[in-house]
């Protein structure tokens, strides 16, 4: 989750850590193979598991997309299955709430129509200067809030808003970019918000910008171990020819301890790469992705090396090296640089229609270690995850480690008989701690982290802690346990931050971060961040909706609240290559 926001400079200020091993095998691989069959300059081959070549189409001209096949997959035949509608008022449902709704649909509009008007086709919006900020987190890549805030858009029924968005994607959304991007970044916003407007329209346009930008992902994962590093130059694959080095595609952060790659960055890809291959009507990338080969081995391959390893006390530390396969530091958290890799275990399994059985017992053993040696009650009585550093516990909780309560809701439904009440109130005490690190602030918005030390509870103790980004993981929660509880209580601590973010952070033009939540006259940091309309708008908006607007039963949420859905049927039969 999130490793590239406030933690370390950008990709490019990065000493950079190559990766000559991949390369150097892959070449080794090629040589073996004999002279490529012809060298033209979109088409590089590799060599099979089994000795024979295949062509990597890397899309790099409009003639060479054009040769692909027609997609296979059955759009229509997929929305038929869907349980219920994904959209939409419901007939007698509660006035009150469907105000609240509207009110948070009018904060969409207003930030939608605030990055259009100052930011339009820029990665976000500084709605105090009135300009946009590209920075450096997606190699070159533009439109961040466009394409995050898409299904958004959709769902809340802004069609005019929708249709400006979706034709930025047709017109202006340029894949042909250079430069070093997050892979986990570009992975869940990108990608995510690529197919779940597939997903939800059915517009072609969304599908072939998600394979294409699929493709250009693909050599992260040329390591020794197939452990994908954390930043990718999206422009060198073409330089890589068949018989010259690869070397210089892909890097480790520079802040991450000797070379290793990031837990929740390398366990985050799942969802989106099993989609990847699913949706793939290119008989080309459908080969790289199909049952063997590329996409599904590399995010399945991780999944090997992660059972492969011992883990302490049955943690997986956030530091891990592509080149060995051990870990490199024993830091354990379920905030930063863990998150989101215990969320992809569970919603693996969900995806898979309750299917991928290895992911779920992933899941349970991790939750079980992490409720042993990281969960503690504080002296007031709140429940908390600490951070773990090799045995030391560190009693902090950061705001991105809130999602949990959500997601330990969700897989608690699904936990043995004699566990599920356990897990939910677990899940019911997370949640309201995150729920006190916002009421115990003035602005009634949370601190990045808060402590449970020093005899403070759920506070922030340190001023570089203070700030609140517009981060959804609090309202994230309140969402899975409203549907999964209908406690009415999540409803109420919604709307409180509704008011809080339409008070402290919402400016002339658009909404903005601020730096200190425990002062009412706070300074904005100028950002409206894209995954506040991604995620904090669209978990409120369906916090207020009934449960089968986007239901569980039907959808996943990727980590960036982009919506992808539950296999089914297996429209892979249908959509595979012949
Ligand atoms: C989002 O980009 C995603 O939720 C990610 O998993 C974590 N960080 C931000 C929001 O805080």
């Amino acid at each position: 989750r999130d490793a590239a926001l406030p933690r370390g400079p950008p990709a490019a200020a990065e000493p950079r850590h190559a990766s000559p091993a991949a390369p150097r095998r892959l070449r080794e691989q090629l040589r073996a193979a004999g002279p490529p069959a012809h060298t033209a300059a979109a088409t590089r081959q590799q060599v099979r598991g089994d000795g024979r070549r295949r062509e990597l189409d890397t899309g790099a001209t409009p003639a060479a997309r054009e040769t692909r096949a027609p997609s296979r997959f059955d759009y229509e035949r997929f929305r038929r299955s869907l349980r219920h509608p994904v959209r939409g008022g419901r007939p007698g449902e509660d006035p009150d709430a469907r105000a609240r709704r509207m009110k948070i649909k009018e904060m969409m509009k207003f930030a939608w129509d605030s990055y259009k008007q100052y930011a339009f086709g820029k990665n976000e919006l500084r709605p105090l200067t009135k300009n946009g900020h590209i920075g450096n987190m997606f190699g070159g890549l533009r439109g961040a809030t466009v394409v995050d805030a898409l299904d958004t858009l959709y769902i809340m029924e802004l069609e005019e808003e929708f249709q400006e968005a979706k034709k930025w994607v047709e017109k202006s959304f340029d894949l042909n970019v250079n430069g070093e991007a997050s892979l986990f970044e570009v992975n869940i916003r990108y990608i995510g918000g690529l197919l779940a407007a597939y997903y939800l329209t059915g517009e072609e346009v969304f599908k072939s910008k998600a394979l294409e930008l699929g493709e250009k992902l693909l050599p992260a994962f040329n390591t020794p171990t197939g452990i994908p590093r954390g930043v990718i130059n999206l422009g060198r694959q073409d330089t890589c020819s068949l018989f010259s080095s690869c070397s210089g595609m892909s890097w480790s952060w520079g802040w991450a301890s000797a070379g290793s790659s990031i837990l929740a960055e390398f366990g985050t890809l799942h969802l989106e790469f099993l989609h990847l291959t699913e949706l793939s009507g290119n008989p080309v990338f459908a080969e790289k992705a199909s049952t063997s080969q590329l996409t599904n081995e590399m995010v399945m391959n991780i999944r090997k090396v992660l059972n492969r390893v011992e883990k302490p006390q049955g943690l997986y530390p956030n530091f891990l090296s592509p080149v060995t396969g051990n870990w490199v530091q024993h830091h354990v958290s379920i905030g930063g640089l863990g998150d989101s890799f215990y969320e992809y275990l569970i919603k693996s399994w969900l995806m898979s229609d309750k299917k991928d059985s290895e992911a779920k017992k992933m899941y349970d053993d991790a939750l079980e270690a992490i409720e042993k040696h990281l969960v503690r009650r504080s002296a007031g009585g709140l429940t908390y995850i600490a951070e773990w550093r090799g045995g030391i516990l560190d009693h902090k909780m950061g705001h991105l480690a809130c999602f949990s309560g959500g997601m330990i809701a969700l897989g608690a439904e699904h936990a043995s008989e004699e566990r599920k009440q356990h897990y939910m109130d677990l899940a019911a005490e997370i949640t309201n701690t995150c729920h006190e690190s916002y009421a115990r602030s003035d602005t009634k918005l949370g601190p990045e982290a808060f402590r449970f030390d020093t005899g403070t509870e759920a506070m922030a103790t340190r001023l570089s802690e203070r700030y609140y980004i517009l981060r959804p993981e609090v309202v994230e929660s309140y969402m899975y346990m409203w549907r999964l509880t209908h406690d009415l209580k999540y409803r109420q601590w919604g709307w409180e931050v509704v008011k809080a973010l339409e008070k402290h952070c919402r400016v002339e033009a658009g909404f903005s971060g601020i730096r200190d939540v425990y002062t009412t006259v706070p300074t904005h940091d100028n950002m409206q961040q894209s995954f506040f309309l991604a995620e904090t708008l669209k978990y409120l908006y369906l916090l207020f909706c009934e449960d089968d607007v986007l239901s569980l039963d039907d959808w996943v949420f990727n980590t960036e609240a982009h919506p992808l859905p539950v296999n089914h049927t297996n429209f892979k039969t249908k959509a595979s290559v012949q």
